[in-house]
């Protein structure tokens, strides 16, 4: 299940890169997932390029190569690389214009982007949360692989996260900030999807596909969304969108989602206490 890239593999990859659009991602990253769901929507033909973070493949030379701060998704377009999930998925959309993903009118690309940025700017809240809530019993093999990992990646925010989590050192005040951070988020969102499909009246846009992993991410851990009614049918209207099953659901491993599982099962009445999750 778990394969690790070859060095024939590894520097046949960067011959390969240059012809045709290349994806380097994790399955179950939520800014892989932004993309995937993008790369679906827009029909662009893309060749996947696996990055396995339980691995730690990202760690190695060969990837820091590509993108030196060593982190997923990594979009190669004949060879030119866009990093930064918001800036890959604009990218897209200014490669291919049959399916736009973006409206004409000014006034709502503008209110689209300001969407994104607000998507973008929740990725430090949304990776906590994620540790917090799901990825616990990840934190032993993270400890594990510390040292090795720290020798070998360059990013040292990533590190100083990486030692933060593997050490248990999250503070239940700086989740608390966390999830009000997201409830500010979600107020918005929800006032924007007043009498409206999609997040921008002008129709299904990346201003959606941008928020979609973020949603699902927070339904995941048992965020509270029962007073976001809109939010609520817009993720319904979302969920049904065969980008949303190919480009997210499909990548759910199995082994990982009854794992998470598992996590709430036992953190069920902890984290309702305590943050009121579901
Ligand atoms: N702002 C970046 C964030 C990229 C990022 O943080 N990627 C995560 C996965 S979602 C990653 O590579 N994490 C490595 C790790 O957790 O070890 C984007 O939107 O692409």
């Amino acid at each position: 299940m778990f394969k690790t890239l070859s060095l024939n593999d590894q520097s046949q990859i960067f011959d390969e890169i240059q012809h045709g659009v290349h994806l380097f991602h994790f399955d179950f990253s939520n800014c892989s997932q932004r993309v995937r769901i993008c790369l679906i929507e827009k029909g662009i033909d893309w060749r996947s390029r696996p990055v396995n973070l339980l691995l730690n493949e990202h760690s190695k030379e060969w990837f820091q190569k590509i993108n030196p701060k060593g982190l997923v998704p990594v979009l190669s377009d004949n060879g030119n690389i866009v990093t930064e999930s918001v800036d890959i998925i604009r990218y897209l959309e200014s490669m291919d214009t049959t399916s736009p993903l973006q409206p004409k009118d000014i006034e709502a690309l503008d209110s689209m982007n300001a969407i994104i940025e607000l998507a973008d700017g929740v990725q430090s809240e949304i990776k906590l949360l994620t540790h917090y809530f799901l990825a616990k019993p990840q934190r032993f093999i993270v400890k594990m692989t510390l040292k090795k990992f720290s020798d070998q990646h360059g990013n040292s925010e990533l590190v100083k996260f990486k030692r933060r989590f593997a050490n248990n050192e999250f503070t239940v005040s700086e989740v608390q900030e966390a999830i009000d951070s997201m409830h500010g988020k979600c107020r918005l969102l929800e006032a924007c999807l007043t009498n409206q499909e999609w997040m921008v009246d002008s129709g299904f846009s990346l201003a959606d596909v941008a928020w979609m992993v973020n949603i699902h991410r927070l339904d995941l851990m048992g965020f509270p969304l029962t007073g976001y009614p809109n939010i609520l049918a817009w993720y319904e209207r979302s969920k049904e969108r065969r980008s949303f099953q190919e480009g997210l659901v499909d990548y759910e491993p199995a082994m990982i989602m009854i794992f998470f599982r598992i996590t709430k099962f036992f953190t069920k009445t902890k984290n309702k206490r305590l943050f009121g999750f579901v």
